[in-house]
């Protein structure tokens, strides 16, 4: 499948004059954002640039300023104890099956890990991470049939804490970023993380399908409002050209993405690099 900038300049290649309004239309209908895509525009039309890989290679090298040049790598555990990484998002964004692919990325750098299923609001998701547990040879705790997700996570960190773990990883229920008492729940699991080791959770993720477009970013917005976020995983990059949402969480929020998942198996998860990101996703 081409992706988006193959087809741009296609597209571009393909009128006798640059249409100006239609080039800002196709990329926000990528979800760029309408505040990287306005002034970047208004600088073409100005140079009145009509070379359609001119105009495609200066898009990209914009669009790849909007990350930081160094990808925030994922924190290394400190005194002898866990990292502890919470995977946030509204349902079906792809937060259990990133919490094993993440799981098996640091497996295989040779890290000991944990997986706990803190969404026991649905006995399927359990399930479902403990399937992938067993498949990657992943140890997994998981708690009692509609446990309190808090104290899922609290034991789980016991354990993680006398297992000598260098990372552990909880998933959580899927959440409507508008359904204020879940958006406290998260609050209380963070609590309770916080107990046995005040700099947990060391990271908390935000997942993001970018086939759901501007939504992505709303959700960001109210997920960031309810609880500090410390990166975006932006999950099903193979299945659409509208990947872009990512540049303008960047861009408004600050918020930087750290993975990019890009399929339904284990290894379908990479660290984000822009380049490839702009590349071959977008
Ligand atoms: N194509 C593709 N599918 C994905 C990716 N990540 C997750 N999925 C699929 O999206 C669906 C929802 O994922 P799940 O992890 O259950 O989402 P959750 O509700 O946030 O826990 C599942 O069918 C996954 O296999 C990805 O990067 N690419
Ligand atoms: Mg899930």
């Amino acid at each position: 499948m081409a992706n988006f900038f193959n087809k741009l300049i296609d597209k571009l290649l393909g009128e006798p004059q640059i249409n100006w309004d239609e080039l800002e239309a196709d990329l926000i209908a990528a979800d760029v954002g309408a505040a990287r895509v306005l002034p970047m525009l208004d600088e073409l039309r100005e140079r009145d640039e009509q070379d359609a890989c001119e105009i495609v290679d200066y898009i990209k090298e914009r669009l790849a300023t909007a990350f930081p040049k160094k990808v925030t790598p994922i924190p290394t555990p400190r005194d002898g104890k866990p990292c502890v990484i919470l995977l946030v998002g509204v349902n079906g964004a792809g937060k259990t099956t990133t919490c094993a692919k993440l799981a098996h990325y640091l497996q295989q750098k040779g890290e000991r890990v944990l997986l706990a299923a803190a969404d026991t609001f649905r006995a399927a998701a359990v399930e479902q991470l403990e399937r992938w547990a067993e498949q990657l040879h992943i140890p997994l705790f998981k708690g009692q049939p509609n446990q309190d997700p808090a104290s899922v996570c609290y034991e789980a960190h016991t354990r993680a804490l006398r297992e000598g773990m260098h990372y552990l990883i909880c998933d959580t229920a899927g959440r409507l970023h508008t359904r204020h008492n879940l958006m406290e729940e998260l609050t209380k699991i963070r609590r309770s993380l916080s107990k046995q080791d005040p700099a947990a959770p060391h990271s908390c993720y935000l997942v993001v399908d970018a086939t759901t477009g501007s939504n992505a970013l709303m959700q960001a917005r109210e997920f960031h409002k309810a609880t500090p976020l410390d990166g975006l995983i932006i999950t099903k990059l193979d299945g659409s050209g509208k990947g872009g949402v990512a540049v303008a969480i960047q861009d408004e929020l600050k918020i930087s993405p750290v993975f990019m998942g890009t399929g339904e198996r284990a290894d379908d998860l990479h660290p984000f690099d822009p380049q490839s990101y702009i590349d071959t996703l977008l």
